[in-house]
């Protein structure tokens, strides 16, 4: 039986290696989510280890777009590490990832912590501000095929993090479940959604964690940044193309992959 310390330092070297390895519930499907929790801690505590500080969480397989797309129907979170966040502008730089994706999501900035029971009216009241933001995934498992533990393990498939040029205050916002994205390569767009896509509201993502985060004994802390979970699907990012995502009221991000 594989424990979450060798879980995690598979995924240490997978990373370091750039090198995709098979999912571990495939030998073990008996592989609960305590132990995956377990394993993400030690996987992101070796980064700390070496010098990065945490900065926030990232929620996973919060719309039915990602559900869909990744074939796992349930939320996970994983954590956001200072070496994860990429300057805007800055292209993904391919020889530090495996098989990166990028997709839409919202960011919320913490003004305050996160009391639980959290809700939507509780994390605006919170937030200092949000921003349109973009997640690279870089899933460690072959084929970015994986069940929800072998993600969770993995840190939710944590690769880079951006944030968009504007940020604006929640109540500067007409109404945030009405955030459009618009997704464009090679100047074409591929996808559209509204950030209701998440939960119906994307700060109900961040509530879920903190009330998930609440029962391990953790919170959500001011200064803190939480992404949203996707609000579009994953679109891989190949060498010299670039991935355009625009938010409405709050600007674009162009990802170009080098
Ligand atoms: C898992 C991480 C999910 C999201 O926003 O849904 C995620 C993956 O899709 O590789 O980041
Ligand atoms: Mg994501």
């Amino acid at each position: 039986m594989i424990g979450p310390q060798d879980i995690a330092g598979d995924l240490i070297v997978a990373e370091r290696e750039r090198k995709a390895i098979g999912r571990f519930s495939d030998a073990q499907p008996d592989l609960d989510l305590d132990t995956a929790y377990r394993a993400q801690r030690a996987f992101v505590q070796s980064k700390i280890d070496a010098g990065e500080r945490l900065v926030g969480y990232k929620l996973g397989l919060t719309s039915r777009n990602k559900q869909v797309a990744m074939g796992v129907d349930a939320p996970l979170y994983g954590r956001v590490t200072s070496g994860m966040i990429c300057d805007y502008g800055e292209p993904v730089r391919l020889d530090r990832f495996i098989h990166p994706r990028v997709e839409s999501e919202i960011a919320f900035l913490l003004a305050r912590d996160v009391e639980p029971p959290a809700t939507v009216i509780s994390v605006l009241a919170a937030t200092e501000v949000v921003f349109g933001a973009v997640d690279v995934l870089d899933s460690r498992y072959e084929g970015f095929k994986f069940a929800l533990t072998d993600v969770v393990a993995d840190n939710a498939s944590a690769g880079g993090f951006y944030l968009g040029p504007v940020a604006r205050r929640p109540e500067e916002l007409e109404d945030l479940r009405l955030i459009g994205c618009v997704v464009r390569v090679g100047g074409e767009v591929i996808m559209t959604a509204a950030s209701a896509a998440v939960m119906g509201h994307p700060a109900a993502s961040v509530a879920w964690l903190a009330n998930q985060l609440a029962a391990q004994g953790e919170g959500l802390k001011a200064g803190q940044l939480i992404f949203s979970g996707g609000v579009t699907a994953p679109v891989p990012v190949a060498a010299g193309g670039s991935v355009t995502f625009e938010f409405a009221g709050l600007g674009s991000i162009e990802v170009a992959g080098e």
